[in-house]
């Protein structure tokens, strides 16, 4: 007999309502769950396969330890034990920072990435942690950060209500939306379009996205920063800035127009490679569009201006009036955290050892942690724990990387597979498929397009010889702390649960009344694990039943009993609460960005010919893995070249043949998909691909490995201010292999 269960998919941002059918332990079915909040019953391919993922023959289900050249599965406990053994005398001997970590981006797609990937991260007490943010959207947290004061204030397009949407670097029809909770969007995108408003959108290949756009402006890659000056030029110069209601709120406006005083339509047009008009054009559209917003992703945070773009993106947004207000860019106010009051952030408390990177939001760039690991020295790095990455495929320059784990005295990963790179580990901890395990997206509720508050149960209880991930991370974290390889994942849960009732208790803005932390407790109880946390949440945010102040608000139990979740609205202007920055307005000029505008000044000025290498999604990808599951990958070759066919004939590149793509740090060799969807002079390889290397153990991924488009990456140019790494915009040189 079939029983069914609802459960959050985890894949991407888009966090869809799924209904998995289920026969006993197995997944028989998997279908959008039409009463969900927000995915009104969206499933993609990628959501589909849920069942094929969660039965891949391939996950691992015991914990492994390395035996020289082969493995041996052993029990948690021994795992745990070896881990301890190794790992302690180097933090005895060598320091805190002899430890690294990396957290990959599966942590913002699980509980327990979410709600205990901090409590490790403290635990180990190294300076050496990096995530997948600096590879991705670390640009968007550090203008956000300088703009509005907090790193998680990321204002979102309002696409049910805008007029206008002008998507910078984005392919959200593959994407299904990033930094941007948009499930369904390809419905909302036409709904857009059927009521008179338009889709404009910049990238220089005709993706999925800009084919289906009003005007697709085909950008030279990398110089979205300078396009949005030249936006931001002709409002200044045309009389278009209006910042309408946020008049009142907004400092800077005056040093943003002196500071971009040479980026005329005319001067950033030759190397945008389009032309004046048409910057002047999209600068007018938005200003006069009733309702319009100016969105910015992948595409414009993975350069060496990351920052400045993203920067730029909000400019466009506060000077025509279309920061927090319905049909604009605006701020979630999501139910498991009222943020308002927190200091602002800081930067560059320490910085990296070798190359003296500073740190973001204490982290380290990904890129460098192959340096650290290879340098000698006091402070070098020994060994790395890696939790949910694989950033051997997915950071830049992954062969160094890949060489430097080979050497360190002791690794461990927390993967279900054998990647790339988890099969450097020493110890290998897989956590549970995800018919087993509870869901709530706290990373994702702060950046939908309505505020809602969506849990699932666990459809089906853990396997006794299965252990949450959440107790992996508890029990490393106590090894960590030099408790031992024994601690009850249970007592340390208590801790942590303490720690946070503390936090809220003394935190003004929780609504936890008079309640002393031990009173919070007491009314969670009997809760445990990631529940009691967010019952702890839920019930102090600001939708919160505020521990029976407010009886109708949100708790863990009204979320249990609405699994297609509740919706709390459409999404309202929030500023000035928003607002943490010292002066508690928007901070148009930082200092920081302002001093950052030379590099612009260069950028505008470095005139580079030969081709130019972006990276790509497809709908059937998840960066680098899920390429293992044979109905998802399907029978096409998905890790090509595309190539316009102009650069096909001078370069001697024929469809279906190879070509050879190097850089000075490496070189890969790949089919060629000639493709009259780029731009001439710009070349395009998606990353994550690259499953051949020795002891990879991705049976169906293996026979069609791809390549690792990273080995051509370089792990020293990066935007200075968020320590990300540049992957678009990659000079290249392309000849036929
Ligand atoms: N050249 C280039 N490089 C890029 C990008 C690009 O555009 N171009 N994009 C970048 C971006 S945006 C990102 S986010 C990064 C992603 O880079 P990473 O986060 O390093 O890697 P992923 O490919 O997401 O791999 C996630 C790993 O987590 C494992 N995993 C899956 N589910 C779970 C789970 O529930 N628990 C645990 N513990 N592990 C799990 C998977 O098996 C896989 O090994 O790649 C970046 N790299
Ligand atoms: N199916 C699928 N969905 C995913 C993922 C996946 O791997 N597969 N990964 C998830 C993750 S981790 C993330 S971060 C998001 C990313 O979400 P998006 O940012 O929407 O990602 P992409 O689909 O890579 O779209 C980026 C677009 O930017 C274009 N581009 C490249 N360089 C430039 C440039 O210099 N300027 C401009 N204007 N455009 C440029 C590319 O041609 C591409 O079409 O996707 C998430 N969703
Ligand atoms: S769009 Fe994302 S969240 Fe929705 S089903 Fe697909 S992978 Fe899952
Ligand atoms: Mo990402």
């Amino acid at each position: 007999m079939t029983t069914t269960a609802r459960r959050i998919c985890p894949l991407c941002e888009a966090t869809c309502g799924l209904v998995l059918e289920l026969d006993g332990d197995t997944i028989v079915g998997v279908r959008g769950d039409d009463d969900h909040v927000l995915s009104r019953g969206y499933v993609c391919p990628k959501g589909a396969a849920l069942r094929e993922l969660d039965h891949d023959p391939d996950r691992l289900t015991t914990p492994r330890i390395r035996d020289g050249d082969t493995w041996r599965d052993v029990t948690w406990d021994e795992a745990f034990a070896h881990v301890d053994a190794h790992l302690r005398p180097i933090l005895d001997t060598h320091g805190r920072d002899a430890v690294a970590l990396y957290q990959g981006n599966p942590n913002v797609h699980t509980l327990a990435g979410q709600l205990y990937g901090r409590v490790l991260r403290q635990a180990l007490g190294t300076r050496n942690v990096a995530t997948a943010s600096t590879v991705d959207q670390m640009p968007k947290h550090r203008s956000c950060a300088e703009l509005f004061g907090d790193p998680l204030a990321i204002p979102v397009p309002d696409i049910d209500r805008t007029d206008l949407l002008v998507a910078f670097g984005a392919n959200p029809l593959m994407s299904n939306g990033s930094l941007w909770t948009v499930p369904d969007v390809g419905r909302r995108i036409r709904d857009l379009q059927a009521r008179g408003g338009q889709l404009m959108v910049i990238d220089p290949r005709r993706s999925r996205t800009a084919a289906k756009a009003d005007q697709h402006v085909a950008i030279r890659p990398g110089t979205d920063a300078l396009l949005l000056a030249g936006m931001v030029r002709t409002l200044f110069d045309e009389g278009l800035v209006d910042l309408g209601d946020l008049a009142d709120h907004v400092d800077g406006v005056e040093e943003v127009d002196h500071a971009l005083a040479g980026f005329d339509a005319d001067v950033v047009a030759p190397a945008c490679g389009v032309d004046a008009d048409v910057v002047r054009d999209l600068a007018r559209a938005v200003a006069k569009a009733d309702r319009a917003v100016v969105y910015g992703r992948i595409g414009t945070t993975t350069t060496t201006v990351g920052t400045l773009a993203s920067w730029l993106v909000d400019v466009c947004n506060v000077l025509t009036g279309n920061l927090d207000r319905a049909g604009g860019a605006m701020f979630p106010n999501p139910a498991h955290e009222d943020r308002t009051g927190r200091p602002p952030t800081r930067f560059g408390r320490w910085r990296s050892r070798v190359s003296g990177h500073p740190e973001v939001l204490g982290e380290l760039p990904a890129a460098a942690l192959a340096e650290e690991m290879t340098t000698p020295g006091e402070g070098q790095v020994r060994a790395f724990v890696c939790v949910a990455g694989n950033p051997v495929l997915s950071t830049p320059d992954g062969g160094a990387l890949d060489a430097a784990l080979a050497e360190l005295d002791f690794m461990v990963a927390v993967d279900p597979y054998v990647t790339a790179t988890s099969r450097r580990a020493d110890v290998i901890l897989p956590p549970p498929a995800s018919r087993y395990r509870a869901h709530y997206d706290l990373a994702f509720a702060a950046l939908a397009i309505r505020d809602a508050a969506v849990y699932t149960r666990a459809p089906l209880p853990l396997p006794d010889d299965a252990m949450a991930e959440e107790d992996i991370l508890l029990r490393l974290a106590a090894i960590a702390q030099g408790a031992g390889p024994d601690v009850p994942a249970a007592d340390a849960d208590d801790l942590v649960a303490h720690r946070l009732a503390s936090q809220l208790a003394s935190r003004p803005a929780a609504r936890t009344g008079e309640r002393t932390a031990e009173d919070l407790l007491a009314a969670v109880a009997p809760r445990r694990g990631p529940e009691r946390l967010l019952d702890l949440m839920l019930r102090s945010g600001p939708y919160g039943d505020g521990f029976g102040d407010a009886p109708d608000g949100l708790s863990m139990a009204a979320v249990e009993a609405a699994p297609s979740g509740i919706d709390l609205g459409a999404l309202e202007p929030r500023i000035p609460d928003v607002l943490t920055t010292a002066s508690g307005r928007v901070e148009l000029a930082p200092a920081a960005i302002m001093a950052d505008v030379a590099r612009l000044v260069a950028l505008r000025d470095a005139q580079s010919d030969g081709p130019l290498l972006v990276g790509r999604r497809h709908l059937r990808t998840n960066n680098s893995w899920m390429h293992n599951l044979p109905h998802l990958r399907g029978t096409r070759d998905l890790c090509t070249l595309q190539v316009h066919p102009d650069d096909a004939i001078a370069w001697g590149l024929s469809d279906g043949g190879h070509a050879l793509v190097s850089t000075d740090d490496g070189a890969v060799t790949v089919p060629v998909e000639v493709t009259d969807d780029i731009r001439p002079g710009v070349v395009s390889l998606p990353h994550g691909f690259g499953h051949d290397l020795d002891g990879i153990e991705l049976d169906v991924a293996g026979d069609r490995p791809g390549a690792n488009v990273n080995l051509l990456m370089s792990s020293t140019t990066l935007d200075p201010l968020s320590g990300t790494a540049a992957l678009t915009a990659v000079p290249v040189s392309v000849t036929a292999a």
